[in-house]
């Protein structure tokens, strides 16, 4: 075995020239290329409009909205028409579970953790009126991501203990929104459970589904670990130090588990309007045994993705799924921070009944047996 060494040839002056040459055309073509018109046209010939919106719609009549508490939603909207919705949303603050055995002193809207899930149509006018218990320890407000206005209602809704204030908001852009507490110290109002989400329609509607659900994730701070019993008090330096105790779908351990799994039917077409609270982490949401069909990411109105397996919701945020169900099963719905599913409660499932298709899905050989 020889080894050979190889110089590399001196380049000579012709070779120089020639490379420089060639450096200074391809600097000049990408100096160019992105002065073009055709480039400047891709972008002015797109689609994407930026509207200054105005309420236009004429308001017709009034309603009391129907809230709802998770995982339901209020039913689909029929009117062609904007009208007036009036929502009446009470701050209460009371004890309640967190986990088997473990109690927390949350902050409500509505009365239960999330908050309850408001359904108005783009165009409308919506009268909110928030009301706080008179047992209340604090005041309180609300932030609506839906509302074009200061601090998203939160300036005008600041409402002391017994009192009530009301402010008005044109349902301007359609989408799925997380509304929240926005009163200092705003981060433990929220790790409280003060947080829910309002809809806002858009005027064609939603494609049909069978079944939709409101399922939320959120996080909760206590200086006892995961599981110690007894009622479990705020713990802001995990809250600071972003290392929850819990995370949850729908406000404790178990709350779409069991007894209370969401149900369904092989054939049917499920929509889930998922947001997380945080109040600092971003779910990785994804269904254990299933695809998602279709995604509208962050909760806008555009059908931006399809089979999904996995989708990001930031802190604050929301996300819809929709999918079909093909097959007798129990879907468990987790954040695939997968410890947090595991370990700090942040599960839920879906019981499938009906008939099984053993064509999309069977057991050949194993220690499972096939359906349940
Ligand atoms: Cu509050």
């Amino acid at each position: 075995m020889s080894l050979h060494l190889h110089r590399t040839p001196r380049p000579t002056a012709l070779t120089q020239y020639t490379i420089a040459l060639l450096l200074a055309l391809l600097a000049l073509l990408l100096t160019v290329g992105c002065r073009t018109p055709s480039a400047d046209a891709a972008v002015t010939s797109s689609r994407v409009v930026v509207p200054v919106r105005a309420p236009s719609e004429e308001i017709v009549g009034q309603e009391v909205a129907v809230l709802t508490e998770a995982p339901n939603v209020p039913a689909p909207i029929t009117r062609t028409h904007a009208t007036k919705v009036i929502v009446n949303l009470d701050v209460v603050e009371k004890t309640m579970r967190l986990a088997d055995s473990v109690s927390y002193n949350m902050w409500t809207f509505g009365g239960s953790v999330p908050g309850r899930f408001i359904r108005v149509r783009e165009g409308d006018l919506v009268e909110l009126h928030l009301k706080n218990d008179k047992t209340s320890s604090m005041p309180h407000n609300i932030d609506l991501h839906a509302v074009t206005g200061p601090g998203g209602g939160a300036k005008s809704s600041m409402t002391l203990p017994g009192g009530e204030s009301v402010f008005t908001f044109s349902a301007l852009n359609p989408g799925l929104y997380v509304y929240h507490c926005a009163t200092a110290p705003i981060p433990m109002h929220m790790a409280n459970g003060m947080y829910g989400m309002i809809l806002v329609e858009p005027k064609t509607g939603l494609p049909k589904v069978d079944r939709e659900f409101y399922v939320m994730q959120s996080e909760f701070y206590t200086p006892g670990k995961y599981g110690d019993k007894g009622l479990q008090p705020f713990d802001m330096d995990k809250g600071i130090d972003e290392r929850p105790t819990y995370v949850v779908l729908n406000g404790s351990v178990g709350a779409m588990t069991g007894e209370h799994a969401l149900q369904a039917k092989v054939g049917e077409r499920i929509r889930l309007f998922v947001g997380d609270a945080g109040p600092n982490l971003t779910s990785s949401f994804h269904v254990i045994g299933e695809v998602f069909d279709n995604v509208y990411q962050e909760g806008g109105t555009l059908a931006t993705q399809h089979n999904v397996q996995t989708t990001l919701i930031p802190a604050g945020g929301a996300t819809i799924v929709e999918f079909g169900v093909e097959k007798k099963d129990d879907l468990i719905m987790v954040d695939h921070s997968i410890f947090r599913a595991m370990n700090k409660g942040a599960m839920g499932m879906i019981h499938v009944t009906g008939e099984d298709n053993p064509k999309v899905f069977a057991v050949v050989k194993g220690l499972v047996g096939g359906g349940h």
